[in-house]
């Protein structure tokens, strides 16, 4: 096969993409050391918004409050097999996270306006890491986060949430982008943007002391947008690293 011949660089936009090639999204592993096992905290009880779409799947919500979406790995809202769209994996596996149903209710979505706190319960035990896949629509938001453990004790923390189109230099302190350069769905539209991302938070737990819970306390969350409904925090997966002792 001929070298494909060089094309100039567009001004401003996303860079040319050639018509018919594979474009492949950028994906980056947490690192876990090997035998240390993993926790997968289950949010099904909390999902409240379907933004992921797929095929033969109709009822969805947006991302962003705006009409944004993210699509199954090579859906493109028509047909499947589309080596142009880049989406999230088939098997639902995000680095170390595993996202729930396409189909279903797959992120719980906050809001400037959701202000009741959040409790989650996650499987007892000594954590070193908890890790958040995340990513944010209609601009930036934090949550804080309080930490639950056995003994009655709590500790503080933060999850920082960017844009799902930002990428380094825009980013708040700690979210690493872990799957890069999607597609999406706008108003009802395939956009080949090769640009929206996944991000994850890790956030370290006191190993000392046995956790049961976090509680995303969103009365107190910040967001860099008010309009249109606000940022729009999303929560795709919370997987917990357990503590070796
Ligand atoms: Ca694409
Ligand atoms: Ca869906
Ligand atoms: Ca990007």
């Amino acid at each position: 096969m001929s070298p494909e011949p060089s094309q100039p660089s567009s001004l401003g936009g996303p860079s040319p993409r050639l018509v018919g090639q594979q474009e492949t999204p950028e994906s980056l592993e947490i690192e876990i050391p090997d035998g240390v096992p993993l926790i997968h905290v289950d949010l099904s009880a909390h999902f409240n918004r379907d933004v992921i779409l797929t095929t033969g799947d109709d009822e969805n919500h947006t991302l962003d409050g705006q009409g944004g979406l993210l699509v199954e790995d090579g859906y493109d809202g028509v047909r499947t097999g589309n080596p142009q769209a880049q989406g999230l994996p088939s098997d639902g596996r995000v680095s170390i996270h595993r996202l729930g149903d396409y189909k279903g209710l797959n992120v719980l979505q906050i809001r400037p306006r959701d202000i009741r706190p959040i409790r989650v319960e996650v499987p007892r035990g000594r954590y070193a890491t908890l890790h958040f896949l995340v990513t944010g629509g209609n601009g930036d938001s934090r949550v804080p986060i309080t930490l639950h453990y056995t003994d009655g004790t709590t500790q503080e923390g933060l999850v920082p949430c960017d844009d799902w189109f930002d990428d380094s230099g825009d980013l708040q302190p700690g979210v690493i982008p872990v799957l890069n350069g999607l597609d999406r769905i706008w108003l009802g539209e395939f956009q080949n943007v090769n640009d929206p991302a996944l991000f994850n938070v890790t956030l370290t737990v006191d190993s000392e002391r046995e956790l049961e819970a976090f509680v995303l306390e969103t009365a107190e969350a910040i967001y860099s947008n008010l309009d249109n409904w606000g940022a729009h925090f999303n929560l795709f997966a919370v997987t917990g690293k357990e503590s070796i002792r």
